[in-house]
């Protein structure tokens, strides 16, 4: 994936935020009225993912259309950019923390409100497929770094160097350029958060990254954390983050709409307010990082909100997967 509008760079706080159109006929199901207040009637299926993913949404649709479960949709679409190295935050090909090691960190969540999760998880390429496998075989919700490798190995995950050729020569050229003061750009993500409801009706969600390119070793972000990364509620709808984790950890941005959505708000609309919820924080730095949401509820409807420009939501529904370009907050720049 190549976004390479609105590069801004700015150095910050000691981190990197580095951070085909598809036609098949549908079988459109109708939904009436959901939990929230809104005119439309939807279609269904339909998923959406976060930035420039077609090839992604088109494999979540494949899965949707010949009647399977949302839960696999969003799992089997994060596997195609996980396995796509040219993603360089996410899955294979994702840019290392600053001393040179790929951790990725993910989680999925079902209709039935059950999650899995990963963090810091290294040489498995699959982590959303990891997280699933916490959720549906341990009584457990999240799993960690050599535990979870290898846990993976145990079920069979084959064991692979996620470092590219193109990753290490970045790393190395960072380490030179920004002489290890890492730089924070505004729209170079490739994180893919994937939301979907299926023609029964019922939703899941998933969400799968690298993190920060040259992040601290150990850090983990957003993603993998339920209610921030992303959350799903069958009865209302869901919603998934991408850009800063920080910043969505610490407003738990995905449980934030959902509720919002709950109280009778729109997707779009939940996700503006939760943008503002971070913008409108004291001393917030937004001008130097970006974050954006999508979110999608129980009728099929969809919202998505970036701080900044350039942010994007992939949309699979009526047999048309596009791309949209997100509306955003930052007017200024
Ligand atoms: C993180 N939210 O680890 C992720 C990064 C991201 O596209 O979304 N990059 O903070």
């Amino acid at each position: 994936m190549k976004r390479r509008h609105f590069l801004k760079n700015v150095s910050i706080s000691g981190l990197g935020l580095a951070v085909g159109t598809s036609l098949s006929c549908c079988t459109e199901t109708a939904v009436s009225e959901g939990a929230v207040d809104t005119l439309e009637t939807a279609s269904l299926p339909v998923v959406i993912a976060t930035w420039d993913v077609k090839n992604a949404t088109a494999k979540a649709w494949d899965i949707l259309q010949n009647g399977g479960t949302a839960l696999d949709a969003v799992e089997q679409g994060c596997r195609v950019e996980e396995e796509n190295e040219k993603g360089q935050s996410v899955g294979k090909g994702g840019l290392p923390d600053r001393d040179g090691n790929v951790t990725l960190d993910a989680c999925i969540m079902n209709q039935n409100g059950d999650c899995g999760a990963v963090v810091f998880l290294q040489n498995i390429t699959n982590a959303v497929s990891v997280a699933r496998k916490v959720m549906e075989d341990t009584p457990h919700v999240m799993l960690a770094g050599s535990g979870a490798e290898k846990f993976a190995l145990q079920k069979g995950f084959k064991k692979e160097n996620l470092l590219t050729e193109a990753a290490k020569k970045n790393w190395e050229d960072w380490k030179i350029k920004s002489k290890y003061r890492p730089i924070i750009n505004i729209e170079n993500h490739d994180t893919i958060g994937m939301l979907a409801i299926d023609k029964a009706g019922n939703l899941s969600g998933a969400c799968t990254t690298s993190g920060l390119a040259y992040k601290l070793n150990g850090r983990v972000g957003d993603s993998p954390i339920i209610g921030s990364g992303l959350f799903v509620d069958n009865e209302i709808g869901a919603a998934v983050a991408t850009g800063l984790g920080e910043e969505v950890v610490k407003t738990v941005g995905s449980f934030l709409i959902v509720e919002l959505m709950r109280q009778g708000n729109t997707p779009q609309k939940a996700c503006e307010i939760a943008i503002q919820r971070i913008v409108n924080k004291p001393n917030s730095n937004y001008k130097n990082f970006q974050v954006g949401y999508i979110a999608i509820n129980k009728k099929g409807q969809t919202g998505s909100f970036s701080i900044h420009q350039w942010f994007s939501i992939t949309k699979f529904q009526k047999g048309i997967n596009e791309t949209i370009q997100s509306e955003y907050f930052n007017k200024d720049a």
